[in-house]
């Protein structure tokens, strides 16, 4: 007899065969008899997605009824890569499908090669967010995302001659399988227009007269937990022509244009904006915001209000997160709803905001931190600037009150910064209106509390905490790795690890265990071999397996110093030239791989780009050189790139000087796949070293306190004389294009090397000769990598979720029962 709980669809083999035969035919409207890999992929994802829809409507009926406290996690980027695999494997019925495909003649991992990946955002912070997405699935936890369907994802990057260019992301193109629209759900958001007063009981109230109206339409996008039943939701929003003031407009005569500019509406979720460094006070970029929070904060009142008659519980139903800055306008905007809608009285409303508002701040550089130019503000959101004032008024009264008249304080922390361009500074507005401020790793909190926020710190220290990142182990080592997979579980004799990444621990016990140690190397080899064939497809170079493939992959930014690790390419380049017969024999041979996107308008990370080329240019068409050493640059980095790569590498680099990397994210992938990390002591590599011991990874560089006295001797330190050649030879034209890279050789002349490069370049040589001495000794470069398995557990993304909801969010697992 069917039980309605246990929900429509079967899992066994015939089942599936059957739902994808079903799919083929009337979801992809082809033949059943004859559909390609791709036409194979989409009815797969179909079938796949059916299952989660299932999950998804339990666990939101579940959530329903219990109504629990829920997190809503607002970010204008979640980087989710692909979903396929993730999603069968969080289901735990990926072997069924496998089966279930292989009777009818396809294979798995070649349909799951078919999907493109889902790239709504730049890098670490957008990351980030797709894996406590995961982690928040996986641990019940009764949770929203929302942000932005940009039809246009994060550039595609292409190589001419060397050179980046950046090309439109059509991800949408060919179908998205994995979200509903809801046509239903849709919002209109309101922008421009003017500010007017009513009076309404003898009480004054404003209201908005909009000058322009959007429609924003929600798109979901189900997340399945891992070994659960439940599954939440990331809500993407699309805008949409509004039907509203159609009467008005239509009766101009000119119908077509009518229509043709009201389809301009669309072009606010367009684009995602490339740039990951600072905002540039765009018109769009601020519409892009407002409309992103304006949908989801009526979105989360309307649910609200369907369980509750009046705002008594909200705060303790309500937890908002904003992911930095980019949603900060949420503030406001709850503000405006409550007070000029739902017509509260100010000081309930500020009490809510107060109560509901966490907010996670993801960058150390000042220029990082979002200014938006009141004139812009005034314009297009007249109602919210007020608000602001108005906090910022209140604001500054109190700290009247508690500094009196240190004037100079008042206006480094006032929200309204003064000057050429008045601005409303988005962290100061942060940071007043939520109850905790998260820094992403302790070194970071540290620079939180000492410098960038110091004022208010001394102000608030109760407000100021830290999270250290994490990532997830389903997508990174399950998904990404599945033969390091098995043989973990085989040897913790578990598959438990994969919910409860602290059992990891175990093995300690067996890192110099030769059985172990023999498997552990035979997974490398595999995981190499597919990235030599990746290399060989998109470059052409052979490389050599027994090369120690030495990785370094993320954006490419000067503090990141991209820049050093090729010129220690072309000191060892220089040095092979230079070498005897006898001595070449003794070289470790290396395979380097370099991948990452720059801004499109940031000119320096572009020549580090082309100096890559430049470089690989002459060093893979060196007979001189031949295995000794290789140079690919990996194009158009992404997700699924970093899938396939980091299984595949042995040794990873994370050179940013220290000081200047929030956390960093990539380190912690690097180290659950066993590969070692050749890193400065910044952001979380030094709580990684803590794990893991200074031993078994490669340190270097200035550490945190010496940076400032290095940088104050400015010229007076001498770069080491390698360090000066090497950049001569770029100078010089030895790679060519000497005029073009002249400006990035001037970047690291005496004096201006800001970001250090040449006072740590002996140190970075000494790292790197490390990691080649140890290489040659397998046995203790393998026990090394095992210890870096055993110690990457604290580096899980459910440790931080769990840190998170205790400690910030104040929420409760609320798991489906059935
Ligand atoms: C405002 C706009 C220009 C902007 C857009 C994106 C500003 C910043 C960003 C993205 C920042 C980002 O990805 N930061 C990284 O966040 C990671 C997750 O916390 C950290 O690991 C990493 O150190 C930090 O650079």
């Amino acid at each position: 007899m069917f039980r309605l709980m246990d929900g429509f669809l079967k899992n066994d083999p015939v089942s599936l065969q059957k739902d994808i035969i079903y799919h083929v035919e009337y979801t992809v409207a082809r033949s059943r008899f004859s559909f390609d890999d791709f036409e194979a992929y989409q009815a797969l994802s179909h079938s796949v997605r059916d299952r989660l829809i299932e999950r998804w409507h339990d666990t939101h009926h579940y959530f329903k009824k219990k109504d629990p406290k829920r997190l809503y996690f607002l970010s204008l980027e979640f980087l989710m890569g692909r979903s396929l695999s993730n999603s069968v494997i969080n289901l735990g019925i990926r072997d069924q499908y496998a089966d279930a495909l292989s009777q009818l003649g396809f294979e798995f991992e070649v349909l799951a090669e078919q999907e493109g990946d889902a790239a709504l955002g730049n890098g670490g912070l957008a990351r980030l967010s797709a894996c406590q997405m995961d982690s928040l699935a996986t641990l019940d936890y009764p949770a929203w995302g929302y942000g932005l369907r940009y039809q246009y994802g994060l550039f595609r990057q292409i190589i001419v001659d060397g050179f980046q260019h950046e090309q439109p992301d059509y991800w949408l193109n060919f179908g998205n399988p994995w979200e509903i629209e809801r046509v239903q759900v849709s919002y209109a958001v309101k922008f421009y227009g003017t500010v007017e007063e009513e009076v309404s009981n003898g009480v004054n109230y404003k209201v908005w007269i909009p000058g322009e109206t959007v429609e924003a339409v929600a798109y979901d996008n189900p997340i399945p937990g891992y070994g659960t039943r439940n599954a939440i939701n990331i809500r993407l929003w699309a805008a949409k022509p509004s039907g509203q003031n159609d009467l008005e407009s239509y009766t101009t005569g000119d119908y077509v244009s009518a229509v043709v500019n009201r389809q301009n509406a669309e072009t606010i979720s367009n684009v995602l904006y490339p740039d990951d460094r600072s905002y540039q006070g765009k018109e769009l970029r601020l519409k892009q915001q407002y409309f992103f929070v304006s949908a989801s904060i009526q979105d989360i009142i309307r649910r609200f209000k369907d369980a509750h008659d009046n705002f008594d519980e909200f705060s303790e139903k309500i937890a908002l997160q904003i992911n930095d800055t980019h949603p900060s306008l949420a503030i406001a905007e709850v503000m405006r709803v409550l007070i000029d809608e739902e017509r509260m009285g100010w000081d309930k409303a500020w009490d809510i905001v107060c109560k509901i508002f966490s907010f996670t701040t993801h960058t150390v550089q000042p220029e990082g931190l979002e200014k938006i130019p009141v004139d812009l503000m005034c314009s297009l959101l007249p109602r919210h600037l007020q608000i602001i004032y108005d906090i910022n008024y209140k604001f500054m009264e109190e700290l009247k009150k508690k500094f009196g008249q240190d004037y100079s304080r008042h206006a480094r922390m006032s929200i309204v910064e003064e000057g050429a361009v008045k601005s409303i500074r988005m962290a100061n507005l942060s940071i007043v209106c939520c109850h905790k401020v998260n820094g992403v790793s302790r070194v970071h909190f540290e620079l939180l509390k000492t410098r960038v926020f110091k004022d208010f710190y001394d102000l608030w220290p109760q407000k100021f905490q830290y999270k250290t990142n994490g990532v997830t182990q389903r997508r990174w080592i399950v998904v990404s790795n599945p033969s390091l997979c098995s043989v973990i579980s085989k040897w913790l004799g578990t598959e438990a690890w994969v919910r409860n990444i602290d059992l990891l621990t175990g093995l300690r016990d067996y890192a110099s265990d030769a059985d172990l140690q023999q498997e552990w190397r035979t997974v490398k080899k595999i995981n190499k071999m597919r990235l030599a064939e990746y290399i060989e497809t998109l470059s052409g170079v052979k490389v050599s397996l027994d090369a120690m493939f030495d990785v370094q992959i993320k954006r490419i930014h000067e503090y990141k110093r991209q820049l050093l690790n090729i010129l220690g390419i072309i000191h060892r380049y220089d040095c092979i030239k230079n070498m005897n017969e006898g001595d070449r024999r003794k070289v470790v041979p290396r395979v380097c791989i370099i991948g990452g996107k720059a801004a499109p308008g940031y000119e320096i990370a572009k020549k580090i780009i082309k100096l890559c080329h430049a470089v690989a240019e002459k060093v893979n068409n060196d007979p001189d050189v031949g295995d000794f050493l290789k140079l690919i640059f990996i194009p158009d980095y992404n997700v699924s790139v970093a899938e396939l790569v980091i299984p595949g590498s042995d040794l990873s680099q994370h050179l940013s000087t220290a000081g200047h990397e929030a956390s960093g994210t990539g380190s912690m992938k690097f180290l659950m796949n066993g590969c070692l990390l050749l890193a400065t002591a910044d952001g979380s590599t030094v709580e990684i070293i803590e794990e893991i011991g200074a031993d078994n990874m490669f340190m270097f560089g200035a550490k945190l306190n010496e940076v400032p006295a290095v940088r104050d001797q400015g010229a007076s330190v001498r770069a080491p004389l390698q360090f000066v050649r090497v950049v001569r030879m770029v100078r010089d034209g030895y790679f060519g294009f000497e005029d073009y890279f002249e400006s990035l050789c001037d970047t690291v002349e005496d004096g201006k090397d800001f970001y250090l490069l040449g006072s740590d370049f002996a140190s970075y040589l000494e790292a790197q000769a490390a990691a080649d001495m140890t290489f040659v000794n397998q046995e203790k470069w393998t026990r090394m990598s095992i210890l870096s398995t055993a110690a990457s557990g604290r580096f899980s993304s459910d440790r931080t979720i769990e840190e998170y909801a205790k400690q910030t969010w104040g929420i409760e697992p609320c798991k489906c029962p059935f």
